[in-house]
């Protein structure tokens, strides 16, 4: 169903159908098709699609260079609770004619924050309410909710690792806030991620002071949110620099680390994104492998950079290759553990047509689902899982399993050396694996 409030935002624009790789109708999908059963299971439950309301119905097309191209007809109003019913008018317009199931949220992304803490939280909890109807009437629902901890000034040196303790409790009152509205909204999971945790001098900070401070503040959110019945999984989004000169959350590998050390591994798990991923100077499925390897492959944000510079360009994803590979790994760690496919992904300055917000997802969406049914023959049809198992056979029985059960001394392992002689090469394949790849795409 197309739900449309008092007026019609993308006029013009029906419901977005599924009409297959032939069709030449820019506005349908090519490749994904919601119901479409791969290895088991619709692909919409694979993906759970959500759209981003930061970038998708607040984001103006400002940059340093000059102001918003975007005018958007729903952000017109000077009341900021009309102004936040209308834009979630044209949100929930946008989403079920995309045909997608779910939606993301900053606090202040669905109204506009206030001059006192006290008039915030009144203003979020009636556009909560408002949501709750929408929501209600039209099916989608809320993969996870945040807080903005990062763009008010007051968080310039940080929230949870801020230096002053007034900013940190703030901090503290934001995010309670915000999980009471993802808690009253049924949001399925909670995203952390910290945008100004981290330094820019180490010349004015104390790492280890402000990590602890973290580690503590997160655990306090935690048992915040689990004292409100929240039931759902929280997510780090691990990002390793921007606004900040270095985040804390630098990687996968790092934030696995932080989330151990402060005792957070059962409730936590990551949010991982493609151009956070690059900036770390990683690939996305390396990240994705290493979540995956320690069972914390949360959820994804999904967008792409641009490979000719370092910036969290935040495009929308395109990249075949990029995502057939993400899609390997998502297939072979058995999904996501609760989280879903968030386009966190913003349109370039100048594309200013309304129906560019669609295609804009209709591509991201094709490029996830083409990836997912590539990935799926490689697994299904292909020698690629035979080969991986392959390489570690040596493992599956004798010395091998013996030294995974840790049966084994450094010393064993001296005699086995001493009797097996000089040891055969093994080829590690690599050209033939890409190969595989490419034919399959
Ligand atoms: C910033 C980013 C955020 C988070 C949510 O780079 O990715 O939008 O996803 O705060
Ligand atoms: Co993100």
């Amino acid at each position: 169903m197309v739900l449309l409030g008092d007026r019609e935002y993308f006029k013009g624009i029906g419901k977005i159908p599924y009409e297959g790789k032939e069709s030449d109708n820019p506005l349908a999908y090519k490749y994904y098709d919601p119901e479409r059963t791969v290895n088991g299971m619709p692909m919409k439950a694979h993906f759970k699609f959500a759209v981003a309301y930061w970038h998708s119905f607040c984001g103006t097309g400002a940059d340093p260079f000059g102001p918003g191209t975007l005018m958007h007809p729903w952000d017109v109003s000077e009341d900021p609770l009309t102004a936040a019913r209308q834009k979630a008018d044209a949100a929930f317009e946008f989403i079920t004619k995309l045909g997608f199931d779910y939606f993301c949220f900053h606090d202040f992304d669905l109204v506009a924050e206030a001059p006192t803490l006290l008039e915030s939280e009144n203003r979020l909890e009636k556009i909560v309410h408002y949501l709750k109807e929408k929501m209600e009437a039209s099916g989608v629902r809320l993969l996870w909710g945040t807080a903005n901890c990062f763009s008010h000034p007051r968080y310039m040196n940080g929230a949870s690792t801020n230096p002053d303790f007034r900013v940190l409790a703030r901090a503290g009152a934001q995010i309670k806030g915000a999980m009471d509205a993802t808690i009253a909204l049924g949001g399925e999971n909670y995203v952390f991620w910290g945008g100004r945790e981290g330094y820019m001098s180490l010349l004015n900070t104390q790492v280890g002071k402000e990590l602890d401070h973290m580690g503590r503040f997160l655990g306090m959110a935690r048992d915040y949110a689990r004292s409100q019945g929240f039931k759902g999984t929280f997510f780090i989004e691990p990002k390793p620099m921007e606004p900040m000169k270095h985040q804390y959350d630098y990687d996968a590998a790092t934030v696995i680390g932080f989330l151990h050390q402060y005792g957070l591994q059962d409730d936590f798990k990551l949010n991982l994104e493609v151009n956070h991923a690059t900036l770390a100077g990683h690939s996305m499925q390396h990240e994705m492998e290493i979540a995956a390897a320690r069972g914390m492959l949360g959820s994804i944000d999904a967008n792409r950079g641009d490979y000719q510079n370092g910036w969290d360009t935040d495009q929308f994803p395109n990249n075949l290759n990029e995502v057939t590979l993400m899609m390997l790994t998502l297939l072979e760690a058995g999904g996501l553990q609760g989280g879903g496919i968030n386009f966190d992904a913003k349109l370039r300055r100048n594309s200013t047509d309304p129906e560019d917000l669609f295609l804009a997802h209709i591509g991201g969406a094709d490029t996830f689902a083409r990836a997912l049914l590539i990935a799926d023959r490689i697994l299904r049809d292909s020698t690629y899982r035979q080969v991986r198992r392959q390489r570690y056979e040596s493992f599956e029985s004798g010395k091998g399993a013996a030294f995974e059960q840790g049966k084994l001394t450094l010393q064993d392992l001296h005699t086995i050396a001493l009797e097996q002689g000089e040891i055969p090469l093994q080829s590690g394949k690599q050209e033939m694996l890409e190969n595989l790849i490419n034919r399959y795409i």
